[in-house]
């Protein structure tokens, strides 16, 4: 057994409490890690209370859901551990309306992500293709064979990992992360093309800040990226969901997969506190490594992936401030 379950295994033992929480607007690694984890101590900790609290349900049925809590705020409560999976911080987990941050529980970190993390009692990050794959390895490591694989965890691990592989478009898909798939897909034979097909569904109400984010995109030189104003949101009384469908569409699809561009970002409102804007980098590979433009401006993730939060009264100020740092970026 590896030292980090060994020590998972020991922190597990010794807590009373636990609980599990992921990532602000949850992925379906997100999920998927997270109740893997779940059903983990459960089986294996009788006696443990361990719950996994989020803010919303995931947009399709996958097992378990049903055991997800369902909190506005994420607030301290009797926990004497804390497990973070797919997320480097808390910061990724909370807003400033909650107090859970301020806990004194132990805290775990599982992650995958390239993102220095914050200090804690156990991080464990062997840089796989998702928190889902890296769950289970632990998992597996601490139990050998009495480690089940069931239907249920065949399907959430299949979900997880096609989800943030991109169903193995990405690098990030290792030889052991197809060997943990041929683990899970022996035990259940999950339709692939019907889940990707499902989970790329939009409402139509996604069409109008989608028309404006292609609208307003810029190309300089080898790099596009676009926006959407305060005042066009209000003007088309666009949604949340709509706003963050369309920007998810130009980012995926569209950036840089406009001839010439090999790289961009996409601006939208934060949601989550009053002018903080979200922006989200995309790369390909040889051309600019995004995540580095993303630290400098306190965020992170992969070369070709990453995101960051900037303070700005509106889109075209953080466009400026994003702006700057490539500048830097690129001269440094
Ligand atoms: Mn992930």
């Amino acid at each position: 057994m590896k030292k980090e379950s060994k020590e998972l295994k020991k922190l597990i033992s010794k807590a009373k409490n636990i609980l599990i929480l992921t990532h602000k607007g949850p992925d379906f690694d997100a999920f998927c890690s997270a109740l893997i984890l779940l059903e983990y101590i459960r089986t294996f900790y009788k006696k443990k209370n361990v719950v996994f609290k989020a803010r919303q349900m995931p947009t399709q049925n996958i097992p378990f859901m049903q055991d997800i809590q369902i909190v506005e705020h994420l607030d301290m409560g009797d926990e004497d551990l804390i497990i973070l999976t797919d997320s480097g911080n808390m910061d990724m987990c909370v807003t400033h309306h909650d107090s859970i941050q301020n806990s004194t529980a132990k805290l775990i970190i599982i992650d995958h992500h390239d993102t220095a993390t914050e200090q804690t009692d156990l991080s464990v990050n062997n840089n796989m293709s998702s928190a889902t794959e890296q769950v289970l390895t632990l998992c597996m490591d601490i139990e050998g064979s009495r480690y089940k694989i069931t239907e249920e965890i065949s399907k959430l691990g299949q979900i997880g990992i096609i989800s943030d592989t991109g169903r193995f478009l990405y690098e990030n898909a290792t030889p052991n992360t197809y060997e943990m798939m041929g683990k899970l897909r022996r035990v259940f034979n999950l339709d692939i093309e019907d889940f990707t097909y499902k989970n790329s569904k939009f409402p139509y109400e996604t069409l109008q800040p989608l028309r404006i984010y292609i609208k307003n995109v810029k190309v300089e030189g080898d790099m596009a990226y676009t926006y959407i104003t305060k005042k066009q949101i209000e003007k088309y009384e666009l949604t949340k969901t709509a706003v963050n469908n369309a920007q998810q569409h130009v980012r995926d699809r569209i950036i840089r997969h406009i001839q010439g561009v090999h790289w961009g970002f996409v601006v939208k409102p934060s949601y989550y506190k009053e002018n903080i804007w979200q922006i989200s980098f995309r790369g390909t590979k040889g051309y600019q490594k995004v995540d580095k433009i993303a630290e400098l401006l306190g965020g992170g993730g992969h070369e070709y992936s990453a995101a960051a939060r900037v303070e700005a009264v509106d889109a075209k100020e953080a466009v400026s401030i994003v702006l700057d740092a490539i500048k830097s970026s690129l001269s440094s």
